[in-house]
């Protein structure tokens, strides 16, 4: 069956600075922790780096058309902090932020929604050689930042987010090492969690002071983990590792504070530094939660098992929509954010199948046809979602694997980073165009 999302929801695409824009010359910017992460040997499965990525620093112009093409109303993107405020604290580059205006201004004037995000993880490398978020003073530097690029761009902006999945920030930057900074401390990742909470509450504090018709919120990631059996150990592994990785942000953001269970239960409270009236910043009310869903997880006690039954992308993740669904009526029941959009959702896939000059992709079609319906059940349900925005627009850096897994819509050719739209940017073109979601 087909399924219409009606009139008052919105569609587009999603991307970050560092995994698309490259550096230009005339933009003067510091170095952050992915550039130092790239340059460290076996960190980056290519061994490739930002330095060029999509080049989007200059074509910006051309992507907002190809956005307009693809009949996008809404473009999430984020700004680079190294590109604002080079050594992260202080001077402020008007380079910087003069790229930010034009890609805004471009976007309005193709009547697509500017929809920013102040952190995706590029922190500037001169802060964290004074500890990055292992320090607090991070948070302080992080909500300067923000009044620097609201002040400028907060008279088109409708809705601010200030982060992008803490937990992956916190637990692969800081725990397993896998992302940049790549240390490996469950201490030094906990520390992290709470200074960006208290970063997001700052935050939120300067951007309700600088633009306060503006809505704004945050965006996390959820992973809904599942036990493998019914065996007491299962269930256990598996709800530690819900409220660690599904509880531990919108449980603070949401007024909830941390989940009980897991501080009691893991003693980590003594790592926590929580300050009187921080949980009261953090829980500063949000008009919209970004959700991040692309797969669950099946846990065991001795580690996460793979159902070997279900189909999955290049990522090795799990499709399962289903738990789309019952994540966000779940989110809605539990903390009931004002307004809920799925600020990302989609499939690294092989692209190998052409057809007619294209690259046919039909398993990235059918993930986001499957995940859109499991949207659409959520809505029908009375959860509040305003928009699904696709990641990716666009082929780009994937962070540890480089540019080996491809999220995009549209295909980055190889040498000339001439864009080719996939099938699936038609498909979803037509989406947004009609609001219908055609069966299979
Ligand atoms: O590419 C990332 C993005 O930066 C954050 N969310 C998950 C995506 C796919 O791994």
């Amino acid at each position: 069956m087909s399924i219409d999302f009606g009139d008052d929801f919105f569609f587009g695409t999603a991307t970050s600075s560092f995994q698309i824009e490259g550096r230009s010359p005339i933009i003067p910017q510091g170095e952050s922790i992915w550039d130092s992460f790239c340059a460290l040997p076996g960190r980056v499965s290519d061994r490739s780096n930002g330095l060029i990525a999509c080049n989007h620093v200059e074509r910006y112009a051309e992507d907002v058309a190809l956005m307009k093409k693809l009949n996008m109303g809404v473009y999430r993107f984020s700004v680079a902090w190294p590109k604002v405020i080079p050594n992260g604290r202080g001077v402020v580059s008007p380079a910087g932020l003069d790229f930010y205006d034009r890609l805004v201004d471009e976007l309005l004037a193709a009547d697509i929604v500017p929809f920013p995000t102040l952190y995706h993880w590029d922190l500037p490398q001169a802060l964290d050689d004074d500890g990055g978020w292992m320090m607090r003073e991070t948070a302080e530097a992080f909500a300067d930042y923000t009044t620097a690029v609201v002040e400028r761009l907060g008279d088109r902006i409708s809705t601010w987010m200030t982060f992008n999945e803490p937990y992956v920030s916190a637990a692969l930057g800081y725990v397993t090492g896998e992302h940049a900074p790549g240390h490996r401390s469950l201490d030094a990742g906990l520390a992290v969690a709470h200074h960006l909470l208290v970063a997001h509450g700052m935050g939120m504090e300067r951007i309700r002071a600088a633009a306060p018709n503006a809505e704004a919120g945050i965006v996390l990631n959820f992973t809904p983990a599942k036990p493998a059996t019914k065996a007491p150990a299962d269930v256990a592994a598996a709800d530690i590792r819900n409220a660690w990785e599904n509880e531990w942000y919108i449980g603070p953001i949401m007024g909830k504070g941390y989940p009980e269970r897991a501080v009691e239960a893991l003693g980590w409270n003594r790592v926590i530094d929580v300050r009187d009236g921080d949980m009261e910043l953090i829980a500063a009310p949000i008009d919209v939660l970004g959700v991040n869903y692309y797969s669950r997880s099946v846990v065991s006690a001795v580690g996460q098992t793979q159902p070997l039954s279900h189909q999955r992308t290049e990522m090795g993740w799990e499709v399962h929509p289903e738990s789309m669904r019952a994540l966000l009526v779940w989110i809605h029941e539990n903390y009931a954010p004002p307004k809920i959009v799925i600020t990302e959702n989609g499939a690294a896939m092989p692209d190998t199948q052409v057809a007619g000059g294209r690259i046919n992709d039909t398993d990235r079609i059918d993930y986001l046809r499957r995940h859109l319906h499991a949207v659409h059940a959520a809505k029908e349900a009375g959860v509040p979602m305003a928009g699904y925005l696709a990641w990716s627009l666009m082929d780009n850096f994937e962070w540890a694997h480089g540019y080996t897994k491809k999220f995009g819509l549209v295909e980055i050719e190889e040498r000339t980073l001439n864009r080719k739209p996939k099938a699936s940017a038609l498909w979803f073109a037509e989406v947004a165009r009609t609001g219908v979601v055609p069966d299979a």
